[in-house]
């Protein structure tokens, strides 16, 4: 079992690699994975973190792949996500659980399709963008247009952008310091904890395993737990985070990337995007809304918003009903008033 504990949450940073497909996302993470040391030299292979039979043979990632790095004493949970449209909701999923984005740019292609795509996503969901350019080792690289292309599309200062090589680990240690720099370290909201889910697996003896990003509180091994939108109860029977393979560990605490082994055998009760609590009690007022991690619904607040209304409304209709009460006996004054005034069948009614 890790002994990695964390406690410092302020040395966390957590971060995708967005992209079109094959601009090198997955050789970027490769060299992630040797300068910090993550993977041992022995195992390492090129797209290391495409793991699946399919994503070797075709050389494309299919699911999204997160892993931990420490790097100058930083944790670095890095998430790989897939570059072609047809996987783009593995890329809006690992959005939802991080708060910084490498834009990478292909020196040879420029800016594609997905690379506008998934910035738009990003963007939506507040992240900081760190723009950098790869393939630059090619003689084909049109180094200086592209990064025109990049700043013009970000706004930003051609200066601002990171140029490297993937292939040949150029610069590569510059984006890690601007991961560190410029992405803003996890904040939690409530004390209570809160974790959302944002992928699965199955395992036969430990039933569906979350992998969770913990927004709130702490889980740890052997507590209960129990899913707001599965309505279904569970013991996190293991707790870990990925390296990228599943090492166990005590806890998960807010902030961090992991996996909860929840115990429930059965898959349909573990959505992603279903939020992770201690206890059922009072469950909507802890719900975490699904790609909206900025702005996490406070439900309370909303209740006591929404009954004041309702107490302003019922006010309102006991007013009228007084004024209704007052306002018809000088209606009929007014009206038998006038009538006297002009005489107007005035001898009829007397
Ligand atoms: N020359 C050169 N080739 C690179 C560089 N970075 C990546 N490549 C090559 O580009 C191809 C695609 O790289 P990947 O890392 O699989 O790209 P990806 O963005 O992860 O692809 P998807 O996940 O399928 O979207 C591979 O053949 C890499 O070897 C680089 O800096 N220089
Ligand atoms: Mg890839």
């Amino acid at each position: 079992m890790e002994q990695e504990q964390i406690g410092n949450q302020a040395k966390i940073r957590n971060f995708v690699i967005l992209a079109h497909i094959d601009h090198g996302k997955s050789t970027l993470a490769d060299r992630f994975l040797e300068l910090t040391g993550t993977v041992d030299k022995r195992k390492m292979c090129s797209q290391y973190l495409d793991m699946m039979d399919l994503e070797r043979e075709k050389g494309i990632t299919i699911k999204m792949k997160p892993v931990r790095m420490r790097f100058k004493d930083y944790v670095l949970n890095l998430i790989d996500t897939p570059g072609h449209v047809d996987f783009n909701y593995e890329v809006s999923r690992s959005l939802a659980v991080v708060e910084g984005a490498i834009l990478l740019v292909d020196a040879t292609k420029g800016i594609q399709a997905q690379t506008i795509g998934n910035l738009e996503l990003a963007k939506k969901q507040n992240l900081v963008i760190i723009p950098v350019v790869n393939k630059i080792d090619l003689s084909n690289a049109r180094i200086g247009k592209t990064c025109e292309e990049l700043a013009q599309l970000l706004n930003i200062n051609k200066a601002e952008i990171i140029k490297i090589s993937a292939k040949y680990g150029k610069n590569i240690e510059q984006v890690l310091d601007a991961v560190i720099k410029k992405i803003s370290p996890p904040r939690t909201i409530l004390g209570k904890a809160r974790a959302l889910i944002f992928d699965s697996q199955y395992d036969v003896y430990k039933g569906v395993i979350a992998y969770v990003r913990v927004f709130d509180g702490k889980i740890k091994k052997g507590e209960k737990i129990y899913l707001i939108q599965g309505d279904a109860e569970g013991e996190a029977k293991e707790v870990g985070i990925f390296k990228p393979e599943l090492i166990e560990t005590q806890e998960l605490q807010f902030g961090e990337i992991g996996y909860i082994a929840t115990g429930i055998k059965e898959p349909g009760k573990v959505r992603v995007g279903d939020t992770i609590i201690k206890s059922k009690i009072s469950p909507p007022h802890q719900n975490l809304v699904w790609g909206q991690k900025s702005k996490i619904m406070n439900m309370k607040r909303l209740k006591t918003i929404s009954s004041k209304l309702k107490r302003k409304v019922i006010l309102k209709e006991r007013n009228w009903k007084k004024k209704k009460q007052g306002y018809l006996p000088a209606c009929i004054a007014l009206i038998l008033l006038t009538m006297k005034k002009y005489q107007f069948g005035w001898e009829i009614m007397w």
